[in-house]
């Protein structure tokens, strides 16, 4: 994998904010290099428990380590161990991690940890933030439509900022004068980063950003100042839930796309009623005993989109494991209550099927408090900011 030092192995970060692509691009690339024969590794991350992404490119066969209870950075040790219990049981030549998608300041946090610390291991490629255009022309100001508070918006300029590559995702979802009008604004706002264009679900633009992130090293530079209490306080609006619910239709089977098109509808409508933005929710159905891995999944990334069944079950259910993952401007008791609503009216839909909650965890995220932050390199001494 690296011509240079076979021995370490490479060390792939895939960013960007919630919703923007970040997993689907992972398992494509993920993909990619396991068709070239090498092997891949993956780390999931989030601030709770029960990730959809885990179960998701489990299912796709790829071996995945989750990081729970809190970002990368924070968790900086627990990310090293996660590497470790991978290379004991796949030896992966490339890691490729997906962090929080409210986390920034990862260059600091951890890409400069893990060469200072851990260099003789792994060779680091170049941090990507991943954008989905359509929150990007609102965020910059560039479209109207529903956005988030300000310091929502300072944690995505910042992961923008942060990057070492901005990619423009979903490509497909807006014409190329609104991606023209968009590229021209961060051009301008981040002068000289380096800006791909693709459609990781399409599959198209990824040649040039992959063989960045499989062939180069990240360049060292000045990390990026960051106000930590604004940084706190925007995460700390954002509510978190994530839930697993047991699906059953005794006697019976259920369709677990149409179950999963219902519920999402039913969330975004309580959503909507609380006018809470949703940044990402996230839903998959996994069969009970379900043989290939097969899993259905769906998607809403704004409040005035359509959710999305990324992943279909052309097959009956008699019972499966429902994953939610919801995150959304709004307090997280409203996220718990706008689950229980849309569960309880349940049976009236689909008769006969039962949902027993068996997990919900819902929060604002803590306060960042990251392991080690190392502002330049090389030469610069590992710091705590506070
Ligand atoms: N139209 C379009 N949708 C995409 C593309 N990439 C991802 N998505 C969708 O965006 C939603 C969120 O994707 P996901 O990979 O889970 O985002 P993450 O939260 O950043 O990991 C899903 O519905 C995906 O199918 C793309 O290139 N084009
Ligand atoms: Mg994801």
């Amino acid at each position: 994998m690296n011509a240079a030092s076979p021995s370490k192995a490479r060390y792939i970060m895939i960013g960007g904010f919630l919703g923007a692509g970040k997993t689907t691009a992972v398992s494509r690339l993920a993909a990619r290099l396991s068709a070239r024969g090498l092997r891949v590794g993956l780390i999931t991350n989030d601030q709770g428990a029960n990730l959809a992404d885990t179960a998701l490119l489990r299912s796709r066969g790829f071996a995945t380590e989750e990081i729970p209870g809190g970002c990368f950075c924070c968790r900086f040790n627990s990310l090293v161990e996660a590497a470790r219990n991978l290379t004991a049981s796949t030896r992966p030549e490339v890691f490729i991690a997906e962090p929080v998608g409210s986390c920034t300041d990862l260059a600091a946090t951890v890409a400069y940890p893990l060469r200072r610390l851990y260099g003789a291991e792994f060779t680091l490629a170049p941090v990507s933030a991943l954008l989905d255009p359509v929150r990007a022309l609102r965020i910059l100001g560039l479209e109207p439509g529903p956005a988030f508070s300000p310091k929502v918006a300072y944690i995505y300029k910042k992961q923008i900022e942060d990057a070492d590559l901005v990619v423009l995702n979903k490509a497909d979802l807006v014409d190329a004068a609104r991606l023209e009008c968009l590229r021209a604004a961060l051009a301008s706002a981040y002068p000289g980063k380096e800006i791909h264009t693709v459609s990781a679900r399409e599959e198209t633009g990824l040649d040039a950003w992959f063989d960045r992130l499989t062939r180069d090293e990240q360049t060292a530079r000045n990390a990026m100042e960051v106000d930590y209490a604004v940084y706190a306080e925007g995460e700390a609006l954002l509510g978190w839930l994530n839930a697993t619910v047991q699906i059953a239709a005794p006697g019976g089977t259920f369709d677990a796309d149409r179950l999963l098109a219902w519920l999402a509808a039913e969330i975004q409508r309580g959503l909507r009623t609380r006018e809470a933005e949703v940044a990402h929710l996230k839903m998959t159905l996994s069969p009970d005993g379900g043989v290939g891995g097969g899993i259905a999944s769906i998607n809403l990334v704004r409040n005035d989109a359509v959710p999305e069944l990324a992943f279909h079950l052309e097959d009956p259910v008699v019972s499966g494991q429902l994953i939610v993952n919801l995150r959304a401007e709004a307090a997280p008791e409203d996220l718990a209550a706008v689950l229980r609503a849309a569960l309880a009216l349940l049976p009236r839909t689909f008769p006969g099927l039962s949902a027993a909650l068996e997990h919900l965890e819902h929060f604002r995220p803590g306060k960042p408090n990251p392991t080690h932050r190392i502002a330049c390199l090389p030469g610069s001494r590992a710091f705590r900011p506070f």
